[in-house]
């Protein structure tokens, strides 16, 4: 089993659930003290945690984690998808301002585009992946729920407030960690890598 493992991811919602979820478990994990600024030039998730695992993997010789994930509506085509961290410039759409923060913006332009689509169905997915002795292994998570209309709650980070998990009449930024962590897209991936590299 592995003991340390690198994290690398530069989103600081991302780090605080991955270290929560590994909290408790015999693994170290430390995070990079760079950014390398690794272009996320894939077509796919698990094309872009590869690219990431394996860049940071090269540069620091440590196993390496790495995670792509995102928010896909069937009814917006799957879209924001793989560009869900920066949905708010893509010209698909009409770009959003960013007022207060990226993750708002992100927020206002699928808000926007749903305004009057009644077919709100929508999942979170997660790759996560660990590359080391230049092999990657991954898994996969999703968490299914709606889009509504107004965002709702504090907790969590990007799409968090207008996602609202099945089986519940919260969204995902009013769960406690603890809560998303057990039905979430990446808790759930984590845990299936885990056991696939015990
Ligand atoms: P790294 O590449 O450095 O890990 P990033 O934010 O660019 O950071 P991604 O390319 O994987 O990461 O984009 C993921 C985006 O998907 C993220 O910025 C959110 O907008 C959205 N997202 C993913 N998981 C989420 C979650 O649990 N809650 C809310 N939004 C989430």
């Amino acid at each position: 089993m592995l003991e340390k493992i690198l994290v690398a991811t530069t989103n600081l919602g991302k780090r605080r659930e991955i270290s929560s979820l590994f909290a408790g478990s015999n693994m170290e994990i430390v995070f990079p003290e760079k950014d390398l600024k690794v272009e996320e030039e894939g077509c796919s998730f698990l094309e872009n945690a590869y690219i990431k695992a394996r860049a940071y993997y090269k540069a620091y010789g440590l196993p390496t984690l790495a995670e792509d994930s995102g928010l896909v509506v069937p009814a917006l085509d799957g879209y924001p998808g793989i560009y869900s961290s920066r949905f708010y410039e893509l010209e698909w759409g009409g770009r959003q301002e960013v007022r207060e923060s990226k993750d708002k913006a992100n927020i206002e332009k699928l808000l926007r585009l749903m305004k009057y689509i009644k077919e709100r169905r929508a999942y979170y997915v997660a790759f996560v992946l660990v590359f080391m002795d230049d092999v990657g292994y991954w898994a996969e998570g999703r968490c299914y729920g709606v889009i509504l209309y107004e965002p709702k709650g504090e907790g969590g980070f990007g799409y968090d407030p207008v996602f609202q998990p099945e089986g519940f009449q919260k969204s995902m930024a009013e769960l406690s960690q603890k809560e998303k962590n057990l039905i979430s897209h990446r808790g759930k991936a984590i845990k299936r890598l885990m056991e696939i590299l015990k």
